[in-house]
């Protein structure tokens, strides 16, 4: 898709402040400074427009943007982050969750890890969310481009085997810095935005 625009609408705690349901959306979830912000700006083709830092923790509140006025790209909070305090810690499940569950106008989202590293328990609590929800849903691998070609064939093996993902599940290996993995991401958020729901109905 074509970015002739992109630009942040407002920040959310509660159901009460999200913008009004319209657009599809599709919604980026992953552990504080897994490159989610770097994600986001890859695809919109924008340096700043998601916050990227090296604070990682910071973003505790639900960001939207708008996107082409065609699509809602969600930044939901980061987890994970031993610093955060420990009420906002607190806050993160409820958070995610309703939005999860209560967003009729989600289609697709994007959970992302780094190649790296094993998922963690809030990883898996996300994909329970998501499979008791029956979400659509995608995992992108992040930061490749520090991996060897042999490192990162492991990494894909083992991560794979660990997840235990529905049949199907779109897997992604994606880098912020070389752009690996943009498109066939975008493939399936627009074909996310072609869907009529989320839900499998
Ligand atoms: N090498 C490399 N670094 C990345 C990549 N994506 C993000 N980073 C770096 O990882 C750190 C955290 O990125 P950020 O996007 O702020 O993560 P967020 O907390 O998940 O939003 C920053 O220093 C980024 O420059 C990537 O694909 N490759
Ligand atoms: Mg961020």
């Amino acid at each position: 898709m074509k970015v002739l625009s992109a630009e942040f609408v407002r920040s959310a705690t509660k159901p009460a402040h999200y913008p009004p349901e319209g657009l599809p959306e599709i919604a980026f979830a992953g552990r504080s400074n897994v490159g989610k912000s770097s994600l986001i700006n890859a695809l919109l083709n924008r340096r700043g427009l998601a916050r990227t830092s090296n604070t990682p923790g910071r973003t505790q509140e639900i960001n939207f943007f708008r996107v082409n006025d065609q699509v809602a790209f969600i930044d939901l909070p980061g987890y994970g982050y031993a610093k955060v305090p420990e009420g906002l810690r607190r806050n993160w499940g409820p958070m995610i969750e309703t939005y999860l569950s209560k967003r009729r106008t989600l289609r697709l989202v994007v959970l992302i890890l780094d190649i790296r590293r094993d998922p963690s328990a809030e990883d898996r609590q996300l994909i329970h969310w998501l499979r008791f929800y029956g979400l659509s849903f995608i995992v992108v691998l992040t930061k490749t481009d520090k991996l060897s070609g042999n490192q990162r064939r492991d990494r894909l093996r083992r991560i794979d085997a660990d997840l235990d993902l529905p049949p199907g599940t779109a897997v992604i290996p994606f880098s912020a810095k070389n752009r690996e993995g943009k498109d066939p991401l975008w493939r399936e958020i627009e074909g996310a935005m072609r869907l009529d729901t989320a839900k499998d109905l």
